[in-house]
């Protein structure tokens, strides 16, 4: 079945779901008894489970989805099975930026996804989009988990998006099917697929690289045609895409750290009692540990793995690149706030 009927079909299922919610014959199977004249329909037996949808980009076996999986599991168990999560890894239902559409409207009840295309939303997570700002995880974490992290999703009031926790896709490093990439000259002239984000893009052109926004799911295509000559993710994405099958060349360079926010749609969310609220948010908190924990096990041995699926693996020293693209800071600031960046810089080791 190619990507686009899966997609299709993936639709279809979502909306007959959607219609038999509505019409509510759906749950044990049997259709709802016609209303007898004049009779309003009785409300669905509270023993009914709400199924939410969970939709991601990557591939089913990465973290996104697995820490999908695991917070459903956790949201059934706390609360008697009333919620369960359905989720839909794959570009399924959309891209990014559909996805977060789709929580705004309120056909999509959870995503995952980068900060990157969540610039066409709101300012709030631009300077998690900064190259370099954050040393390792342990900053990030100080900086997400706390106060930053918290005002962060504060700034989403009113846009129908309610941020639950920080998760994790990782520090990202450049492949390409040219020429193995140690120092920033190094990639005059590539054409780099990059997400839809402006902070990314400039930082590829201050590089001298040709940034090409582009949704992931047309990604692997796109490098298979040469339509692009390479492309920036964590490890963990580079590995559950099979990318190594059509990029000889990965270079270390970790040059943005990419947040993934767990996003639950504002219109499910005020459904939702203020016990029922706890619980979304502390499972939430709960599985960031395990989600993390998973991108860090494949962090640990996808390095090893890629380089004996044959692609030749660079270590570049970052200083010339943090220097090179510096720029962006300036570029930036007023946008984003000099203070907050300082104030992140400051939370560095
Ligand atoms: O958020 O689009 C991307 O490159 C992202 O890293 C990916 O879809 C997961």
């Amino acid at each position: 079945m190619s990507k686009r009927t899966m997609k299709v079909l993936s639709l279809l299922v979502v909306l007959v779901f959607a219609l038999v919610t509505v019409t509510g014959c759906g749950g044990n199977g049997e259709p709802a008894p016609a209303p007898e004249n004049g009779e309003v329909e009785a409300p669905a037996p509270s023993e009914d489970q709400i199924v939410l949808r969970g939709a991601t980009t990557p591939d089913a076996s990465h973290p996104y989805n697995q820490g999908l999986i695991v917070y459903g599991e956790m949201l059934e168990e706390r609360t008697n099975g009333k919620f369960r999560i359905e989720t839909y890894p794959d570009s399924q239902l959309g891209s990014e930026r559909e996805l977060i559409e789709g929580v705004q409207m309120g056909t999509i009840e959870l995503t995952v996804v980068s900060t990157a295309p969540l610039a066409g939303f709101s300012d709030a997570f631009l300077v998690t989009d900064l190259p370099f700002i954050f040393e390792d995880k342990p900053h990030a974490y100080r900086v997400l988990d706390g106060e930053i992290g918290q005002s962060i999703f504060d700034q989403l009031e009113g846009t129908g998006i309610v941020g639950l926790a920080f998760w994790e896709n990782g520090f990202r490093n450049i492949t390409n099917s040219q020429r193995p990439i140690m120092v920033p000259e190094d990639m005059q002239g590539l054409k780099i697929r990059t997400m839809e984000n402006q902070i990314h893009m400039d930082s590829f052109r201050q590089v001298g690289a040709d940034p090409t926004p582009m949704a992931f799911g047309e990604l692997f295509t796109a490098l298979q045609q040469g339509t692009v000559d390479g492309q920036e993710n964590p490890l963990p994405i580079i590995s559950v895409s099979r990318f190594s099958e059509v990029q000889d060349h990965l270079a270390l360079t970790g040059h943005f750290y990419a947040p993934a926010p767990l996003l639950i749609s504002g219109a499910f969310w005020d459904t939702l009692t203020d016990e029922e609220k706890e619980i979304f948010q502390q499972a939430a908190i709960e599985a960031t540990e395990i989600q993390r924990g998973m991108i860090q096990e494949m962090d640990d041995r996808l390095v090893d793995e890629l380089e004996a699926e044959g692609m030749q693996i660079t270590r570049p020293d970052v200083a010339p690149w943090q220097e090179a693209m510096a720029p962006v800071y300036e570029q930036w600031e007023d946008t984003i706030g000099a203070d907050l960046i300082q104030q992140i810089q400051e939370m560095g080791n």
